[in-house]
């Protein structure tokens, strides 16, 4: 308090000082010992703008806002795991009885009360022998290089073999004979029926067979000599002995016949007697 009586003094004196020096100097000295009253100036001019204050501070968090619209439908995820094994099953039922299984091997032989007996079955088994012999030597003969093999057919009385191997009719027919047989001669439905479905099977479309008019031309035989019967396979228009040259004999995978020039090659089929092998 003290302290501000004397500021306000020291201001005071100031401005009259001032007022002193602008007056004369008589009248300076009047006033010199006048009493000294101290007033505060007059207001000063505004001061100039102030700066841009800084970002106030962030305001409060609002309030949630209302739900949203229902979104798109998302992409199909992916397969999933695989699942985990299933538990084991129940017991099927019981399954139908097996067919009858083959019969057991001879028993052993009895002991031999007479030799005759004995001589019988070794006389039996000898000709099982020369029998299979027989066979095996012509398989050995009979059957064409491995490449030209295309399975044999048989009846009970005939085998028959398809030889793929490429021959003149004359050259084919050879070929039979010198393994103890013949161009294949189809006497019968049967035997026809049978020698097409081996050309078929082969997938062949020809083949020679032991028919020519060789001789005589018109008149067809079979490549053992033997007449014509009553049965043919002619197909439609056959035989023609077109270009005058047809003497010779195919058989095409439909079964029919048609005469053919003799000296054209094909495949062919060989027919052997089962009693003669
Ligand atoms: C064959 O090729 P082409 O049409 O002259 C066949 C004849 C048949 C004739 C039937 C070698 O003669 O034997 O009679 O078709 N010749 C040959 O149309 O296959
Ligand atoms: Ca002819
Ligand atoms: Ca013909």
């Amino acid at each position: 308090m003290k302290r501000d009586l004397v500021f306000l003094g020291t201001l005071i004196s100031l401005v009259f000082l001032s007022l002193l020096r602008s007056g004369s100097p008589q009248h300076l000295a009047e006033e010199a010992c006048s009493v000294q009253i101290l007033v505060p100036g007059l207001k000063g001019d505004a001061g100039e703008k102030g700066e841009k204050g800084s970002p106030g501070r962030p305001g409060r968090v609002g309030p949630s806002g209302e739900k949203g619209d229902m979104g798109d439908r998302g992409q199909k995820g992916s397969v999933g795991r695989h699942g985990k094994i299933g538990p084991i099953g129940s017991k099927g039922e019981k399954g139908e009885m097996g067919d009858v299984g083959p019969p057991g091997p001879n028993g052993e032989p009895g002991i031999p009360c007479e030799c005759s007996q004995l001589r019988k079955a070794i006389g039996e088994m000898d000709n099982q022998v020369a029998q299979l012999t027989a066979e095996l030597k012509f398989i050995k003969n009979a059957l064409p290089s491995p490449a030209a093999v295309a399975g044999v057919r048989e009846t009970d009385n005939k085998i028959y073999l398809l030889v793929k191997e490429e021959k003149r009719y004359i050259d084919a027919q050879l070929y039979c004979h010198g393994r103890g047989g013949n161009l294949g001669m189809p006497k019968d439905e049967a035997a026809n029926g049978l020698l097409a479905s081996y050309i078929n099977q082969a997938g062949l479309t020809r083949v020679f067979i032991g028919i020519n008019d060789l001789e005589r031309e018109g008149t067809f035989v079979y490549s053992d000599r033997s007449p014509m019967q009553t049965f043919n396979k002619w197909r439609n228009g056959e035989p023609n002995n077109a270009y005058d040259e047809e003497d010779c004999v195919e058989m095409v995978a439909s079964g029919g016949w048609n005469d053919v020039a003799c000296h054209i090659t094909m495949y062919f089929i060989c027919e052997f007697d089962k009693e003669n092998v």
